[in-house]
């Protein structure tokens, strides 16, 4: 088992709160090295002046990093904060040991947890790219970089590979991650036909998403006490008590400091919440950083670009928690089946009581969308312009996903 060593510097002039986030953090990454199958055997934490450009750490406390891997034959070292190639390039020299970063650690627990072919391609072009942004300025990949826990992933015969060979197998999974893309567009295509609203399950990893799609929907999807559980999504019918079909997906768990190249890698397996009529934000209310683990929620779903779909706040795991839980949603316990029927009520209020404003701009070759609209729609204003038809209303949000596409010029 590989036995790595933590450790975060930070500037002596940052806030209380600021820090307590950075603490926060590396109780985390903890958590992502245990997921990841290695054993954490120290942290260390530096506050500076300033970060140190050319080794991360200062040059006294690189020395005491490199005793302690000698002393607790540490086999690693594993950095809370991205380092630059260059101060991943002296490090290495300096300590003889793998040196590694957050987004590595969770690059490499999305390697083995992704299952479908989909998955695993977006996971080595995330890698490919992490490995490709490393290599700038420093010309070859060092042995000891690339591969995390164990070498998965590329392994670690590619870890030799050099720029140009990096580009030309991206650009082959660039093409197959297209062709993929093109092949969902064709099945959600296909589904959108049938006109069952979507309802897709988002927050934080560990929060519970994947028990809950498991009781709505009677299934069976892999629940585990671990980060990114869940990885390729899946969705599951489940039926309202006035009767009507939803289909519920279930998606990859947000995390802080989640690269955005990264975020960008899993744009496409969460595409299924960027079209969905409803997002589900599961939360751990008996998570001391409920907080933070919301507001991460929030600005990843922003950085997304994903908005203007109904959010309702679902704090879950109320059963292991006696502390007071926010107003503005709906509490439950996936596990101990408590007020489950509450979150259906609420995506049924939403589904079939309000109605969304629309504005869509619509080329005269879509005239079967103002079609839609005029079958659909109320309070409809119709203008026939030069160029396209401008339709502006209200309708139901289960039906608003055709529109979406229309509506920016
Ligand atoms: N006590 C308690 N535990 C729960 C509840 N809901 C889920 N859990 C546990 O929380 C852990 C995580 O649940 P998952 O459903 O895998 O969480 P997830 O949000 O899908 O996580 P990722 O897929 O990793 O992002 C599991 O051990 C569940 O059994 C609950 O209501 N109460
Ligand atoms: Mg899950």
């Amino acid at each position: 088992m590989e036995k790595v060593i933590l450790f975060v510097a930070y500037k002596k002039s940052i806030s209380k709160k600021e820090e307590e986030y950075i603490l926060e953090s590396l109780e985390e990454l903890k958590e992502l090295v245990d997921t990841a199958g290695a054993e954490v055997c120290d942290t260390m934490i530096q506050k500076v002046e300033s970060i140190n450009p050319s080794h991360y750490l200062g040059k006294g406390k690189v020395e005491e990093l490199k005793q302690l891997v000698e002393e607790l034959e540490a086999t690693g070292v594993v950095c809370d904060e991205e380092l630059s190639p260059v101060q991943m390039k002296n490090l290495a020299e300096l300590l003889d040991v793998k040196i590694m970063d957050r987004t590595l650690i969770i690059l490499d627990i999305f390697a083995t947890r992704a299952k479908s072919s989909e998955g695993k391609v977006q996971v080595e072009m995330a890698q490919l790219k992490y490995q490709y942004s490393r290599l700038a300025g420093t010309g070859a990949m060092l042995s000891r970089q690339g591969g995390a826990i164990g070498n998965r992933g590329p392994g670690e015969k590619k870890l030799e590979l050099d720029k140009r060979h990096i580009r030309a197998r991206m650009d082959v999974l660039k093409q197959e991650i297209e062709n993929m893309e093109k092949h969902r567009h064709l099945l959600r295509q296909r589904r959108e036909k049938d006109n069952i609203p979507i309802v897709a399950i988002v927050g934080y990893t560990n929060a519970g998403k994947s028990k809950l799609l498991n009781v709505l929907s009677d299934s069976d999807v892999y629940v585990q006490d671990q980060l990114f559980a869940t990885l390729d999504p899946t969705t599951r019918k489940v039926t309202l008590p006035e009767g009507a079909d939803i289909r519920l997906v279930d998606t990859v768990g947000f995390i802080r400091k989640l690269p955005h190249h990264l975020i960008k890698a899993f744009y496409s397996t969460l595409e299924e919440a960027r079209y969905a009529d409803i997002l589900l934000h599961v939360i751990d209310a008996s998570n001391p950083h409920m907080q933070t683990h919301i507001e991460v929620v929030d600005e990843t779903l922003a950085k997304l670009g994903i908005k203007d779909i109904p959010i309702i706040k679902v704090y879950n795991k109320i059963d292991k928690t006696d502390e007071p839980i926010p107003m503005d949603g709906v509490k439950i316990s996936a596990k101990s089946k408590i007020n489950l029927d509450s979150v259906l009520s609420e995506i049924e209020k939403i589904l079939f009581e309000n109605l969304k404003q629309f504005e869509v701009f619509v080329p005269y070759k879509d005239s079967h969308i103002v079609a839609y609209c005029q079958a659909n729609a109320e309070k409809l204003a119709v203008d026939y312009q030069e160029n396209l038809v401008n339709v502006t209303g209200y309708i139901h949000y289960s039906k608003f996903h055709k529109l979406e596409p229309y509506t920016t010029v």
